[in-house]
């Protein structure tokens, strides 16, 4: 089956900070399982480089607004890399191939009779490139998210008619109760439909930086119409010579942050109604990283730059702590004090020294071979037993629980440094007890091996160390039944090195 994930495409008017690269591991996570599952994924993310929020700082800094897209997509590109996420494209809007597209769609919608010509005043926000309303105006007349004053303004522009599509989204909210995940965020986006929906702006007179509208050449189209369309649009040029639509449409997971719900949830739908095309299956949203009380972000000052953390601790480290840290869904506060702890403790410590050990005992004990055995009772059955924990964590990725899941992979972790405890396995070879020493060494072996295939998805570049040393080729879900001892391993450095040794 076929299974479309993507991220947001974010924003070029400057670096990217650790929430952007949150929401790129979150859907990478679910495309590497998937993959693990046998499914024929494709994982899209990228750019968004039209509108004001990149012209406005281009225009202060002197350039040209594509000359500030060029500067930094490459870094987001470069965050993707760093971070190990597996997309597989990246799509940057200002990509004539996606203009292209965008016009075909739009000029449906406009065909369709979705659109109209009319005058709008509001507070506008250039950062969000959005209007607020009155409730969501923070004090005196700010923006609740980039805390700067609004302007209030007034212009003629196109309408999308999205007023129309009230019935509509509330039956595709009926009909699929999965849509919006996690049902908090779902129950939010239901409340705003059912306040009754106004029509959005969808051109701006005013803008300099962004696409034409192809009925009317004197109107640029507002950014988040352009933007939107990504996931639509890269469909059809990812692959040279070849249109994937039809293979991965409609999307089945978007994952973003709560602070672009209301255009996934609510907008995005109806446009994608409006042009005759079927909605995505769902979406995932997820809460704000905060540093201290605040959300991280770009125009607050207060960013976690993810290259620093990746060059201190590792991508894979990075990778576990947000979603170890943050229970995913909610917001959550990181600091670098809570990531070194979390390091230490859990990486370096709990799942590190459990390989560590586990390769030394099998080499020092059996000369590098697994030793043939069953496997112990004590270790497959009970609540954090390694029975079916591939089931557990598929079933639990299926409902978007990624700290949920982790949680359950990292109880049998704990689970298989007691029981090394527990069997004091240097006892049995100096007592002698070669039996019962090959059923522990089986066990342990095993065990790591099975974690490591769990973990996978979260982190992918050590555990792929690991299961290399296991003499392990396969990542897929398969290979999680139980394997026959006989398979040589290999000892390698500490997965987690120390981080004294690091610095
Ligand atoms: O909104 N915590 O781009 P953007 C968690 N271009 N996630 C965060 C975060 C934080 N502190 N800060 C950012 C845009 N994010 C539009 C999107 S999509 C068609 C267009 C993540 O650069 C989160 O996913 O402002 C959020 O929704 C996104 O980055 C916003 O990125």
């Amino acid at each position: 089956m076929s299974y479309y994930v993507t991220t947001p495409i974010y924003y070029v008017n400057a670096e990217p900070h650790l929430g952007h690269a949150y929401s790129t591991i979150a859907a990478d996570i679910l495309a590497r399982h998937m993959r693990q599952r046998g499914e024929d994924v494709f994982f899209l993310t990228g750019t968004d480089e039209h509108g004001e929020p990149v012209e406005l700082p281009a225009e202060r800094e002197g350039i040209p607004p594509q000359e500030l897209a060029d500067r930094n997509a490459p870094r987001f590109q470069e965050m993707g890399e760093r971070i190990g996420a597996s997309n597989d494209f990246f799509i940057r809007t200002s990509d004539p191939r996606h203009a292209a597209k965008v016009a075909e769609v739009m000029q449906r919608v406009y065909d369709n009779g979705h659109v109209y010509e009319g005058i709008y005043e509001g507070w506008y926000c250039p950062r969000c490139a959005d209007f607020k309303t009155e409730r969501e105006l923070g004090p005196g007349n700010t923006c609740p998210i980039h805390e700067i004053p609004l302007e209030r303004e007034r212009e003629e522009n196109w309408f999308f008619r999205l007023s129309a599509f009230e019935d509509d989204l509330k039956r595709l909210y009926a009909e699929r109760p999965g849509f919006v995940v996690p049902h908090y965020r779902r129950n939010e986006a239901l409340s705003f439909i059912e306040q009754g929906l106004d029509d959005v702006s969808l051109s701006r007179p005013r803008l300099k930086w962004g696409m034409v509208l192809p009925w009317d050449q004197s109107q640029r189209m507002y950014v988040w119409f352009d933007a939107l369309l990504n996931y639509y649009t890269a469909l059809s040029f990812a692959r040279e010579g070849e249109d994937l639509t039809k293979r991965y449409w409609p999307a089945n997971r978007h994952v973003l942050g709560k602070d672009i719900l209301k255009f996934h949830a609510v907008i995005w739908p109806a446009l994608l109604l409006a042009a005759g095309i079927e909605p995505p299956r769902g979406m995932v949203i997820h809460g704000f990283l905060l540093m201290g009380e605040k959300k991280m972000s770009k125009s607050l000052g207060n960013v976690l730059d993810p290259f620093e953390a990746i060059e201190r601790f590792g991508s894979d480290a990075l990778r576990f702590y947000c979603f170890r840290e943050v229970s995913f869904g909610q917001d959550g506060a990181i600091s670098a004090a809570g990531f070194e702890a979390r390091y230490e403790t859990e990486l370096a410590n709990d799942w590190g020294n459990l390989v560590s050990r586990t390769l030394a005992m099998v080499e020092r004990y059996r000369d590098g071979v697994v030793p043939e055995a069953d496997a112990d009772p004590a270790l497959e059955a009970g609540e954090d037993g390694l029975a079916g924990i591939d089931e557990r964590v598929s079933e639990l990725l299926d409902r978007i629980e990624l700290t949920q899941a982790l949680e359950e992979i990292w109880a049998r972790v704990r689970r298989l440094n007691r029981y090394v405890e527990e069997t004091r396995p240097w006892d049995l070879a100096r007592a002698g007890d070669d039996e019962r020493l090959d059923q522990v060494l089986y066990g342990l072996a095993e065990g790591i091996r099975v974690l490591a295939l769990a973990l996978h998805a979260y982190m992918p570049a050590t555990t792929d160390r690991l299961l290399e040393a296991l003499g392990e080729p396969e990542r897929g879900l398969a290979a999680f039944g139980s394997r026959p001892g006989g398979a040589s391993i290999e000892r390698i450095p500490p997965l987690f090195p120390k981080l004294e040794a690091v610095a």
